[in-house]
């Protein structure tokens, strides 16, 4: 059976993917660094330095440390602008329903997110109560797509893999939910996000029941 659903923050439970869309395109612009959205579905789930690093490449800019600090300092700065003003009217439609039916069925909701600032997200959206255990970048070593993210919830939750479900929009999040051994939701495209078990367009299109049934 299943026991935990673990999610993903950043377009999963609101659509603060594309505020970091924006903040790393203006900062690709100002590099005079070509950057689309396909090289953004790379970076979804990425770490702050790990995506500066892919635009640094792509570009064929060489930049040392301190400098690198200070642009993604920037984009940091530029971020948080983006996510001030949001409230709870920002969270998806769905999400609400969705917990309610996991706290009805006493199923552990986790949040997993490689963002240093998904707490302040979280109390943006009036969420940050409902889960039972958080792991954000604060809490692990290794970014996605490496699998401790995931694993550091369940472990928390006391539960082997196999009775745990990631939800993710991104293409190394899902990455990390497989290599957890764990049963993966993708939300978005199918053809972007065929490693998931089931994929949705959004949290609104979900089934439980189809979820459930994966274990
Ligand atoms: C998110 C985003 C990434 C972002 C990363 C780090 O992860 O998907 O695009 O680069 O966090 O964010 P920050 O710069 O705020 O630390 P997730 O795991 O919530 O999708
Ligand atoms: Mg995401």
């Amino acid at each position: 059976a299943i026991n935990a659903f673990i999610f993903d923050l950043d377009g999963v439970l609101t659509d603060t993917a594309e505020y970091h869309y924006l903040a790393w395109s203006a900062l690709a612009n100002e590099l005079a660094v070509p950057f689309d959205r396909d090289d953004n579905e790379q970076l979804k789930g990425v770490d702050r330095m790990g995506s500066l690093d892919y635009i640094l490449k792509k570009g064929n800019v060489n930049l040392t440390e301190q400098q690198k600090l200070t642009l993604a300092d920037k984009k940091n700065l530029h971020y948080q602008q983006l996510i001030n003003d949001m409230s709870p009217k920002d969270l998806f439609e769905g999400v609400t329903e969705l917990f309610a039916q996991l706290k009805q069925q006493n199923i552990n909701i986790g949040l997993a997110s490689a963002s240093k600032n998904a707490q302040m997200v979280l109390e943006r959206l009036g969420i940050a109560d409902q889960f039972d255990y958080v792991a954000d970048a604060a809490k692990v070593a290794q970014g996605k797509p490496h699998p401790e993210i995931f694993l550091t919830v369940a472990e928390a939750f006391f539960l082997p893999a196999d009775q745990c479900v990631g939800i993710e929009d991104s293409i190394a999040g899902l990455q990390s939910i497989v290599s957890a051994k764990m049963h993966s939701v993708g939300i978005g495209q199918p053809e972007v996000l065929y490693q998931a078990d089931v994929v949705y367009a959004d949290i609104k299109s979900f089934n439980l029941q189809q979820v459930l049934a994966l274990a």
